[in-house]
């Protein structure tokens, strides 16, 4: 099989990798159905993979991690750029050299008694000149199946490559199995766990964990660390944004794209069942866009990936019916409960728990139980193509036209319902000042506010300063009139009680719709000292139960809450040193002297 491959360069380091980590056997994988089904049946003898009720959830499987591995760990997430200024402060330098060591004493052998997985991937189109291809050497059929679904792996993309360059993924769960040894369901080794970055050779190596981000390679380590670093050098963007196309009941529609955090409001943005009549919107992606401008000046954007790797705890058919309907079969759902009929279960899919279930950890549960039956992290693997409202233009090359960014976090207080920057440069100031609540999509603590620049602290894989100033130069690369405005939304926002204000989801139409019509300022909106502000009569709220009071209270802005995030905001950017642009700092003089008052300023 091996000798079948024709890039010489993939040879070369396929017969490097298994030198060093002594698998027992390599399997090409060519991405069909058969291999698929093949890799499935292997990872139910494996007791990895519970297959589910073929009548309620066809084709599909729960795989129950190891309880230490069950979400991204940023604390092992290194970037081994040459010198720590080019990783800069908010990420963890190691430096390549003696990472190298480390590694290599790490994969020494560690794939032993396992097969090893070459997984040919393209992130995007298969040709599309927005694209690019990903080579992943995994010890884990469980990652293999899902990349299968995540991106388009296979024979094809091999024959694309030719002899061209790619992106070399290494990973491990980090458990070789010694002659005899009987496997685990899970192998991992959290103690040891390391995710490596090379940004300058354009190579990762995971080490120790099966989970997500942290072993679906061609994910955030490539489409985000790795391509970040490519889309500064060549002009364009790798963003961790969902991408949604908007039409209105007049039949016209737009492109939109948006960064939250993890675990903030991403993929139930991306299939929104639109509450207003009339209004529809249609998904390209849900969690990463790459972005170019076309000859004409708009930006376009495609989705890297092939699936969804979505929340499964609050997707319900009353927040996002149209998540549910995709993942109904031929999917894959890590670390959620499973019912006595075998299929799924999640906190709030269903109005009514069932009575007994069997927990994410495998021990019997009932609504009476402490603990939660699934993890919150728990998620679905699902092919994109049955997203029922997936977007005509989500596999065109070409991309799709943006005609807003749309900026947000998880913030129970200060942040208004949805604003509108001044400009590209206010805009690019509001992105970068992102906070947001910390979930459990991450390992730590949960509900900590932290700076969370363009929603991509953990996903840049160079210095955030520099990566500012990225941002500030694609704005002088087409005229202001073709760049997408810039938005920043909050639906996060909690009352007294510490209930949320805003209904949310399928009603967050009523805000698109708002931004929708700013963009072509077919509205007017109000001037306030940190950007443009809906008059509320143009927040559509026919048919919602909501008082004027809490509309009000969506939209408040309070003057020392906004001084104080400015001050937050100074002291974040005070540790780049020189590398925040200067324009930042005029921004922030600004925005104080518009809360104050300083009219001379606006
Ligand atoms: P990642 O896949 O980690 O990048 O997350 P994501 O940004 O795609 O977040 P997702 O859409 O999966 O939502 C995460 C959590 O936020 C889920 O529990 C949702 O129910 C909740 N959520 C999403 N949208 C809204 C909203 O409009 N209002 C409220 N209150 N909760 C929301
Ligand atoms: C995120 O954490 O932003 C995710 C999940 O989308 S993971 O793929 O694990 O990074
Ligand atoms: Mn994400």
């Amino acid at each position: 099989m091996v000798e079948q491959l024709q890039n010489l360069r993939l040879k070369s380091w396929l017969a490097e990798i298994a030198d060093l980590c002594k698998p027992e056997k390599i399997y090409i994988c060519d991405g069909s159905d058969r291999e698929y089904d093949e890799l499935c049946a292997l990872l139910e003898a494996s007791k990895t993979f519970i297959p589910l009720n073929q009548e309620k959830r066809p084709h599909s499987f729960l795989a129950r991690s190891d309880a230490r591995d069950v979400a991204r760990v940023e604390e092992r997430t290194f970037i081994c750029s040459p010198t720590e200024k080019e990783a800069g402060p908010t990420n963890n330098w190691r430096d390549p050299i003696e990472m190298r060591a480390e590694l290599l004493q790490l994969f020494d052998g560690c794939m032993k008694g396992r097969t090893l997985y070459v997984i040919p991937f393209s992130m995007g189109p298969l040709g599309s000149e927005l694209a690019e291809i990903g080579i992943e050497l995994t010890d884990s059929a469980y990652v293999a199946v899902n990349m299968r679904i995540m991106t388009r792996m296979g024979a094809a993309v091999l024959e694309q490559l030719g002899d061209g360059d790619f992106v070399k993924c290494l990973h491990s769960v980090g458990v070789p199995l010694e002659e005899g040894a009987s496997d685990v369901a899970w192998p991992c080794n959290p103690e040891k766990t390391v995710i490596a970055h090379y940004p300058q050779h354009s190579s990762v190596w995971s080490y120790g964990s099966g989970y997500g981000g942290n072993a679906l390679l061609g994910k955030k380590c490539f489409a985000l660390r790795i391509a970040s670093t490519m889309a500064q050098k060549n002009h364009w963007l790798a963003e961790h944004m969902l991408i949604v196309g908007v039409t209105n009941p007049e039949g016209e529609k737009k492109y939109f794209v948006a960064a939250f955090p993890s675990a903030c409001g991403k993929t139930n943005m991306a299939m929104l069942e639109a509450s207003l009549p009339g209004w529809k919107v249609e998904c390209v992606g849900d969690d990463i866009a790459w972005m170019k401008f076309g000859d004409d000046g708009r930006l376009y954007a495609i989705n890297p990936e092939a699936g969804f790797f979505g929340v499964a705890p609050g997707t319900s058919m009353k927040s996002n019916p149209n998540a549910l309907r995709t993942c109904a079969s031929n999917s894959i759902f890590t670390n959620v409960a499973l019912t006595p009929e075998q299929d799924v279960w999640w906190e709030k899919l269903t109005p009514e728990p069932p009575a007994t279930a069997t927990d994410w950890l495998g021990n019997p549960w009932t609504p009476e139980s402490a603990r939660a039956a699934a993890h919150p992290n728990s998620r679905f693997t699902t092919p994109l193509e049955q997203c029922p409202v997936l977007d005509p233009a989500w596999n065109d090359p070409a991309g799709v036209p943006i005609s807003g960014i749309i900026f947000g976090g998880r913030r129970s207080h200060t942040i208004p319902l949805v604003y509108q920057s001044f400009n590209w440069q206010h805009g690019v100031f509001l992105g970068a000042s992102v906070s947001s609540e910390t979930t459990a999509a991450m390992k730590g603590v949960v509900g900590k506010l932290r700076h969370d620049p363009f929603a991509m602290l953990p996903f840049c894989g160079y210095n955030m300063g520099d990566y500012f100033s990225h941002w500030l130069e694609m704005g002088t690369r087409s005229t202001a009139a073709k760049l997408p405005k810039i938005f920043a939304v909050n639906w996060f926002k909690k009352d007294a009680e510490g209930r949320f204000i805003w209904p949310g989801f399928g009603e967050n139409i009523r805000v698109l719709k708002w931004i929708f019509e700013r963009v072509d300022e077919d509205i007017e909106a109000q001037k306030s000292p940190i950007g443009y502000l809906p008059n509320l009569e143009d927040i559509d709220c026919t048919g919602l139960q909501l008082s004027k009071q809490a509309l009000g209270d969506l939209f408040a802005i309070e003057q020392s809450d906004w001084l104080q995030e400015a001050e937050g905001m100074q002291d974040y950017l005070s540790q780049f040193g020189e590398q925040p642009p200067d324009s930042f700092h005029e921004e922030l003089a600004q925005l104080r002297a518009r809360l104050k008052g300083e009219e001379s300023s606006l």
